[in-house]
């Protein structure tokens, strides 16, 4: 059996995430190539969540992208995104909602409208008032290990021991997590594959996630699409879903408990199979 330190993550509101879990992307960044529009409309974005759902996406992580290279955008920007997709999803999806911001007055509002996870790719240290606003809503929280911004991560892609120095940083940011009234159970750390780190990097994490399972938290890995995947498996579709794929079920048989995926169908099914290789079991 698979040694996650929890069968799953119970949220504030009861409802339990079974591990390994699958969360679908939902990217609310306006597409300045479609029609030149601001915002998302949240119509279609409400269908690709529901569709995610039925497909098998076990949590829906709304946010906007942070991928390297991705420009600073205002709070009001990414609430006025963000917020009308959570609002339009109540009563219509049955899967829990986290929020990928790394604000706490943005993580607070999708609080106030039902989400239960915050997903903080900066692991709460871009906003001082992150940590208190998790434990006070005793939230979830997803800390991830990056170093800069979205801007400038790429540039300080540099370590002695990647592998080392993840685990330090992600210990550390538990501890304050804990300090700060956040439940240990409610912790869920991410070595941020992508975020300031070569392809090599990433492969060295990927292999090392035992070592990271160690520190006693469930670990979240999102690798979908992301560069290092299109540099060695290739650009078409199916070279990205598959090259996702075979991540996808490594990370599972090396411990992950939760899978960032933007295609949870295939991905649940391989999240299943390699669950089932590696000694676990994942009922739904
Ligand atoms: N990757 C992206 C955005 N948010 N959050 C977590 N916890 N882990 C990740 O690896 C992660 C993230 C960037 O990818 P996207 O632009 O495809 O969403």
């Amino acid at each position: 059996m698979k040694a996650y330190p929890r069968k799953g993550l119970r949220l504030s509101d009861g409802a339990l995430v079974r591990f390994p879990a699958v969360m679908g992307i939902l990217n609310v960044t306006p597409d300045s190539f479609s029609d030149g529009s601001r915002y998302v409309d949240p119509g279609h974005a409400v269908e690709h969540a529901i569709g995610m759902a039925r497909a098998g996406a076990h949590i829906i992580d709304i946010g906007e992208s942070t991928r390297p290279g991705a420009d600073e955008v205002s709070s009001e920007d990414e609430l006025s995104r963000v917020l009308p997709v959570i609002r339009a999803l109540r009563g219509k999806l049955d899967r829990p909602i986290s929020i990928d911001t790394r604000k706490a007055s943005v993580a607070r509002a999708a609080l106030d409208e039902g989400a239960t996870i915050v997903n903080d790719v900066s692991a709460m240290e871009f906003d001082p008032a992150m940590a208190k606003t998790v434990a006070d809503a005793r939230a979830a929280v997803i800390l991830m290990h990056m170093r800069g911004t979205p801007a400038t991560m790429m540039r300080l892609a540099r370590y002695r021991d990647v592998v080392g120095e993840v685990r330090e940083y992600l210990a550390g940011r538990a501890r304050v997590a804990v300090a700060a009234g956040i439940a240990r159970s409610r912790i869920i750390l991410d070595p941020g594959i992508g975020f300031a780190k070569t392809a090599t990097h990433n492969l060295q994490l990927l292999s090392a996630l035992p070592h990271l399972c160690k520190l006693g938290y469930p670990v979240l890995v999102g690798v979908s699409r992301k560069r290092f995947v299109r540099r060695i498996a290739g650009e078409s579709d199916s070279d990205l879903l598959f090259g996702t794929a075979a991540a996808v079920a490594l990370a599972i048989a090396g411990g992950a408990a939760i899978v960032r995926v933007h295609d949870p169908g295939p991905m649940a099914a391989v999240v299943r199979m390699a669950s089932a290789l590696s000694g676990g079991t994942r009922r739904a």
